[in-house]
């Protein structure tokens, strides 16, 4: 794992099909025009852009037709990237993208583990959800334990448990379903809500994140953030927001620390929907995920300096 430091794999990933706002087809571009290739090749990254995930549009297939909603492309993008030894950076697109991603991931890496950073805990089996959407349901298709507990929706047979219940852990939790909560404590998943955050603080929480999942430091890491985890003030354009969040600062504090491992192997960036809201929210919702992206690549706020830099002598 430790050969894809400084080398980044950037897949967009334009689905919609979890959720009801087309809008998140267009996060992948709005990211990539307002300089995201530009700003992790100016913090000194090989940067490849590997192009969109070719997603079907809903339009143009039955409704009846789930396998569209199947995220199976999206699982063989990220294992050629990933193959090609690369991390990769996956630019979202609704939630429901990490099926794919992290059994893509999968393919490419035994043991991964996952850290995921949301206001939901996306864990509803398509038996508790209420809304049907799948964007609110990826972590039940993955996890092995749930198996019992859920039933295969035509057209996902291609998509494999890959992680069991004590390799995931949750930061920023504050709208968990019943039936989410339920799963949670059955399965013992380890969860530090936002209420963990108000009391241990960001770098209690961290470290504790790190330690459980992986106390010998030797398992790749997946980081699915979705970006309705921080505040609404700071990212407006989502399509479900809770107030509330993760500050600017402990959204930043996170993916620093993760890339500090060394093992962050794959990101999932998701949620961001710039129809929503007016152009100032589309900006500072673009921003803000930048800024968390560089992070996740090693651009420490305390500064940097790129592995070739000559220091300049009269
Ligand atoms: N997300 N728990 C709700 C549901 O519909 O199942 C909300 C899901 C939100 C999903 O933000 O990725
Ligand atoms: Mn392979
Ligand atoms: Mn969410
Ligand atoms: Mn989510």
């Amino acid at each position: 794992q430790h050969s894809r430091e400084g080398k980044v794999g950037v897949l967009g990933c334009p689905m919609y099909h979890g959720q009801t706002k087309p809008g998140t087809k267009e996060g992948p571009a709005a990211l990539r025009d307002a300089g995201l290739l530009e700003m992790l090749k100016d913090q000194g990254l090989d940067v490849k852009d590997f192009g969109d995930v070719n997603i079907p549009c809903l339009e143009e297939v039955p409704l009846s037709d789930l396998s569209v909603k199947n995220p199976k492309n999206i699982a063989t993008d990220v294992h050629k990237v990933l193959d090609s030894g690369r991390a990769c950076l996956v630019l979202g697109g609704d939630h429901s993208l990490a099926i794919g991603s992290i059994y893509g991931h999968s393919l490419a890496e035994l043991d991964q583990v996952v850290v995921w950073v949301d206001a939901h805990a996306d864990i509803n089996t398509p038996l508790t959800s209420t809304s049907g959407n799948i964007h609110g349901m990826p972590l039940s298709f993955l996890v092995h334990e749930l198996q019992p507990y859920t039933c295969k929706l035509p057209g996902f047979e291609s998509i494999k448990p890959c992680i069991s219940a004590k390799d995931i852990v949750y930061i920023g939790l504050r709208s968990v379903d019943p039936g989410e909560r339920y799963i949670i404590e059955k399965f013992g998943i380890q969860s530090f809500s936002i209420s963990e955050v108000d009391k241990l603080g960001i770098k209690e929480v961290v470290e504790k994140a790190i330690n459980y999942l992986d106390p010998e430091g030797k398992r790749p890491i997946h980081l699915s953030f979705d970006v309705d985890a921080l505040d609404p003030s700071l990212i407006p354009c989502t399509g479900t927001p809770v107030l509330g969040g993760l500050s600017f600062r402990e959204g930043n504090y996170i993916c620093e620390e993760l890339a500090a491992t060394g093992r962050l192997s794959c990101v999932d960036i998701v949620e961001v929907n710039p129809t929503l809201g007016n152009e100032r929210d589309k900006e500072i919702t673009v921003n803000a995920a930048l800024q968390i992206i560089t992070r996740c690549f090693g651009n420490r706020r305390q500064g940097i300096y790129p592995k070739d830099y000559i220091f300049p002598c009269p």
